[in-house]
């Protein structure tokens, strides 16, 4: 009898600690949408585009009907999202668009990148108006943006391929600096090899940023690499395999729950996104997995109904939307 009874104390008493894991904070998908103007989203951004300390939800995608690619802007309101702007049709042979958002001092602008043009639009009255424009020196592929250096304004990283092999593209990153109203490339990185996915941010607290990329074969597992700007060159600081079946083809940094620190949030072909807390030997997988239906495309992390909590923003293929909300009251 005290087998049988000790056996039903231990049940209760995992049963217990699996619903407190899971009521100490996990996100859960509270908004799906499809029926875009995009049959195709490329991307999926956040930042606060209009100073109002909400982040706006910057889209890309492709419309194949009208043979449009282009950016939109995207406002929370009442449950829903709006759509407050697009942009021009941007189509170009061969065409991409990478829509990233410029954090300066005092603001931030929408910065989108073709191949062979960079156009930046800021937020003027109700709309958004193009203030810059010019030549890109390469054809960027993957991208995302970040402080680098802790002088307040946003550079752009950028991935570029060098040549293709047997296994995949060989890729380098490159940095675009903006100064003086206009992007200058700033520094490239040594080749790295196939990069599928980046994100970047502050991991370590020292006001600047370090780059995450994802490389990896065809759809299979990948690695991280780790990146800091030092002494002028982009320094590898680790690499480690990524414990998720399948490609992660979307990362974000953003903020779990309300804490001030970041964390790396991985969206897999397996259907899973994770959190990874940074440390010294590499990413730890923190908190619950959250599981969805899909293909992932690309991830992001903002705050987007201005509560102080990100929400995460998962782009599935070919254009659905997810939206997790966290779940975790904010300490007093
Ligand atoms: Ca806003
Ligand atoms: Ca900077
Ligand atoms: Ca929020």
């Amino acid at each position: 009898m005290l087998p049988r009874v000790l056996a039903m104390v231990c049940v209760l008493f995992i049963l217990c600690v699996a619903v407190k894991t899971a009521a100490g904070g996990s996100y859960t998908p509270d908004f799906r949408r499809e029926g875009f103007h995009f049959q195709f989203l490329l991307s999926a951004a956040a930042a606060d585009l209009d100073s109002d300390a909400r982040d706006e939800l910057i889209l890309a995608g492709r419309n194949y009907v009208d043979r449009e690619v282009c950016a939109e802007i995207l406002g929370w309101e009442a449950g829903s999202l709006v759509l407050e702007w697009r942009s021009p049709n941007l189509l170009e042979p061969e065409s991409s668009l990478l829509a990233l958002p410029l954090h300066r001092p005092d603001g931030s602008d929408l910065v989108l990148l073709t191949r062979s043009r960079y156009r930046i639009f800021r937020r003027l009255g109700e709309g958004y108006a193009q203030i810059v424009e010019g030549p890109m020196p390469f054809p960027p592929e993957e991208g995302t943006n970040a402080d680098l250096d802790g002088d307040g304004t946003d550079e752009l990283i950028l991935s570029a391929t060098l040549r293709n092999t047997k296994s995949g593209r060989e890729k380098n990153l490159r940095v675009l600096s903006f100064s003086d109203g206009a992007f200058f490339p700033f520094i490239s990185s040594d080749p790295v090899g196939n990069v599928r996915s980046m994100a970047a941010g502050d991991l370590d607290q020292d006001g600047r940023a370090e780059v995450v990329v994802e490389l990896g074969v065809a759809t299979k597992p990948g690695e991280f690499q780790i990146f800091r700007l030092a002494e002028g060159s982009l320094r590898r600081l680790a690499a480690q395999k990524v414990p998720l079946q399948g490609a992660a083809y979307g990362l974000a940094i953003g903020r779990r729950f309300s804490e001030t620190k970041t964390s790396l949030f991985a969206a897999s072909l397996a259907g899973r996104i994770v959190c990874f807390s940074w440390a010294e030997k590499g990413f730890v997988a923190v908190g619950p997995q959250l599981s969805f239906r899909g293909s992932p495309v690309s991830l992001a992390a903002g705050d987007l109904d201005g509560d102080g909590r990100e929400e995460l923003i998962l782009v599935n293929n070919p254009a659905t939307l997810l939206i997790f909300v966290s779940k975790e009251e904010i300490s007093p």
